[in-house]
This record gives structure tokens, sequence and C-alpha cells, in this order.
């Protein structure tokens, strides 16, 4: 049996990234305040959904290792970009979302969310450790709901202590 790691909480702070939006700018900087744009006042399953799409490249329904080690690249350069004009809860969020990846590696992240085995992420697969409804996800999020780490802790077993580690729920 397989165990999942506290993978889709990353692609999910990249859609909360841009709550400091200013005028819209190519590239990924405009894709993260297209998103925070949208995902304001959306419910949080068409946030995550846009977020989705705008990281399947290849229009496949699937987010390979390949385009998710872009995500993580393209975020790490975008927040550190950014610097203090992010709200410090944004910045810290992003932060430790990178941290988790590089600490469980993008390519082990996605096998252990991969429920199919077929190499890459659906929607569905991605936000499996989720609690996702009709509210935006910042309301979710700030109730401190959006990840469910007992989930994510019962998965990882013995690796749980990684989030400790780190500070984490
Ligand atoms: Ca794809
Ligand atoms: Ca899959």
């Amino acid at each position: 049996m397989k165990s999942r790691s506290p993978f889709s909480g990353f692609i999910v702070l990249a859609a909360l990234a841009g709550t400091a939006a200013a005028a819209p700018s190519p590239g990924f900087d405009g894709l993260v305040r297209a998103t925070a744009a949208l995902c304001a006042s959306n419910p949080s399953t068409a946030c995550v959904a846009y977020a989705f799409t705008a990281l399947d490249l290849d229009h496949d329904g699937e987010l390979s290792v390949g385009e998710l080690d872009r995500a993580r690249d393209q975020l790490g350069a975008w927040t550190a970009a950014q610097g203090e004009s992010l709200p410090f809860p944004v910045r810290h969020g992003i932060g430790t979302a990178l941290r988790v990846v590089d600490l469980v590696g993008v390519e082990r992240a996605l096998y252990l969310y991969d429920s199919d085995g077929d190499g890459g992420l659906t929607l569905k697969e991605a936000t499996q450790d989720l609690r996702l409804d009709q509210r935006p996800i910042g309301e979710i999020y700030a109730e401190g709901r959006l990840i469910d780490w007992t989930r994510i802790r019962a998965a990882l077993g013995p690796s749980a202590f990684l989030l400790d580690y780190l500070g984490l729920e």
C-alpha cells in the first residue's frame, strides 16, 4: 500500500501566493496573480482546478515530474524575487511547502500521490490531502483546516518526524 506526503499543499500554496497583487505581468508572475485574483472570490475547488490546469503545460490532464520540477523552481524564484512585499504568512507558507518538497523530492512526492501508478498526477490525486469546499481557499486556509495533517501523518508513518522537524502540525 502506498503512503502519501504533504505535497498537494504545495500546489495550492502556489495558488495562494499572489495576495499582494499589482499590475499583471507576463510569465509565472502573471500566472500567480491571475490565480490569486480568481481564488480570492471563487470556490476553492475552482481555484485549485485553475492552478492545476496552468501547471499542466502539455495539457494531458496530469502533472508530470518535469512539470512539477518546473513549478517548484519557478515558485522558489518567484518567492525570492518578491521578498518582503509578500505578507509574512504567505511567504512562510510557501517557504515551508518548498522545504517539504525538497526534503521529500519531487519525484518521490509524485510517486507517493500517484494512486494509479501511471507516472502522472490527476487533479484528484494531487489534492487528496486537501479539504476543499465551495468557499474561497483563503477562508479555509485561515481556519487552519485546508491541509489534512492528520491524514498525512498517518500516511507518512515513521517518516512523520519530518513534519516535526519542520515545525508543522
Ligand atoms: Ca501534463
Ligand atoms: Ca496517476
